[in-house]
């Protein structure tokens, strides 16, 4: 016969993630919005961006940062919610960065819609990877990493990150990235950028 023991209670955790959006849950959820305007030299046609509405939104991004930014050991989740569009015939994109500390990984998982992850090493070798539901994506150190929506409904992206990685928009920002994906006859086409 079983001796008694002390009874534990069980709580609910204070954050979940909803399974067919992506959206988080929590009342400490941070938020950030990339607009057309905010995408300036993003695009290879700065003209078209240009003449589209600078404040349709591209993307936002959901994030839970449960330690402070820059906490060694701690992990960051975040959704992004990047909509379709093209501008001069390229993909709806994130600015894409490399970590601050450039060593960190991160994974990536595609929660809906349909799109592509572009990876590009130090030595700016570009690849890219096909997303639909349910693909995982292990973005090794070293590696710039941006999203492009290839499909006509929002890629939700699920991540999850170290809390000391930080972000490098920097380098991005003055070199791009070295492949773009942009329409082709038949679907998504990756070309040369350099
Ligand atoms: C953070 C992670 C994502 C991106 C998000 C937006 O390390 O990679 O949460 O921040 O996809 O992209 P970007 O390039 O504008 O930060
Ligand atoms: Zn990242």
């Amino acid at each position: 016969m079983s001796t008694p023991r002390d009874q534990l209670s069980l709580s609910q955790p204070s954050v979940s993630v909803v399974p067919d959006t992506g959206h988080i849950r929590s009342d400490r959820i941070e938020t950030s919005v990339r607009t057309i305007a905010d995408l300036h030299g993003v695009f290879a046609d700065e003209a078209a961006r240009s003449s589209i509405d600078q404040d349709q939104i591209v993307y936002h991004v959901e994030r839970y940062q449960p330690v402070p930014d820059g906490t060694s050991g701690g992990l960051f989740f975040g959704t992004s919610f990047l909509q379709p569009g093209t501008v001069g015939g390229e993909y709806f994109m994130t600015k894409g960065h490399f970590h601050a500390r450039p060593e960190t990984a991160e994974y990536y998982w595609c929660v809906a819609g349909e799109g592509a992850l572009i990876l590009m090493d130090s030595d700016r070798s570009a690849r890219a990877e096909f997303m639909q539901p349910g693909s995982l994506h292990y973005i090794p150190g070293y590696t710039a990493h941006r999203l492009a929506n290839t499909g006509s409904t929002p890629l939700i992206v699920g991540a999850c990150w170290p809390a000391d990685a930080g972000h490098d928009y920097a380098s991005i920002a003055r070199d791009g990235f070295s492949v773009r994906l942009v329409q082709g006859e038949h679907g998504p086409v990756l070309v040369s950028a350099d």
